[in-house]
């Protein structure tokens, strides 16, 4: 059910492409760089009538410039050591867009390992997270009937790989 692609999530023919962003949903570095210059200037000014987004929470805007057609900005935790409800939070973010995407009616998204860079969520633990979340929610919804886990490297597409059937 769930797909492991290793690349550039902007590359990617999908309907939705995933955001790791931040609260104020500005644009920023990592995946959330390569995501605006992508999808170009006019996402800033739609990302600010959608903004604030809560950690933990999603929004939606058009794709602009990018390949896709919707861009879902997700919110993961900052890793401060595990108490401090992160666990909650990613899988929260991770369900969050698949309401959005399902919403939309998208097909298809693509997401990459929220908070597992900047944010500091330790790749693994984040791994299984994302693996389960998006699974509990397949199991009681229809669409999007592609859900593709985005990984930047060989290294964490064989970790994910590794947590799948
Ligand atoms: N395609 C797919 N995955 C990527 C790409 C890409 N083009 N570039 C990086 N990654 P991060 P976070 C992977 O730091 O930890 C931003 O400044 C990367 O290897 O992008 O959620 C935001 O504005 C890592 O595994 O997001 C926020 O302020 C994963 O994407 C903050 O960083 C996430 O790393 C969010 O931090």
């Amino acid at each position: 059910m769930i797909e492991i692609v290793v690349g550039d999530i902007t590359q990617l023919e999908v309907d939705v492409i995933v955001n790791a962003a931040n609260e104020a949903l500005a644009p920023g570095g990592g995946v959330c760089g390569a995501i605006f210059r992508a999808a170009g200037p006019q996402l800033v000014a739609a990302c600010t009538l959608v903004a604030p987004c809560p950690t933990g929470e999603a929004r939606i805007t058009p794709g602009f410039d990018s390949k896709a057609r919707w861009i879902v900005h997700a919110v993961g935790p900052i890793w401060r050591g595990g108490g401090r409800g992160e666990v909650a939070l990613l899988a929260s973010a991770y369900r969050a867009s698949l309401d959005l995407a399902s919403d939309a009616g998208a097909a298809s998204i693509a997401f990459p390992a929220i908070s597992t860079g900047v944010y500091g969520y330790p790749k693994d633990a984040a791994a299984h997270v994302a693996v389960e979340a998006v699974r509990d929610w397949c199991e009681v919804h229809q669409a999007p009937e592609r859900v593709i886990v985005c990984c930047f490297s060989e290294e964490d597409g064989k970790m994910y790989r590794g947590l799948l059937p």
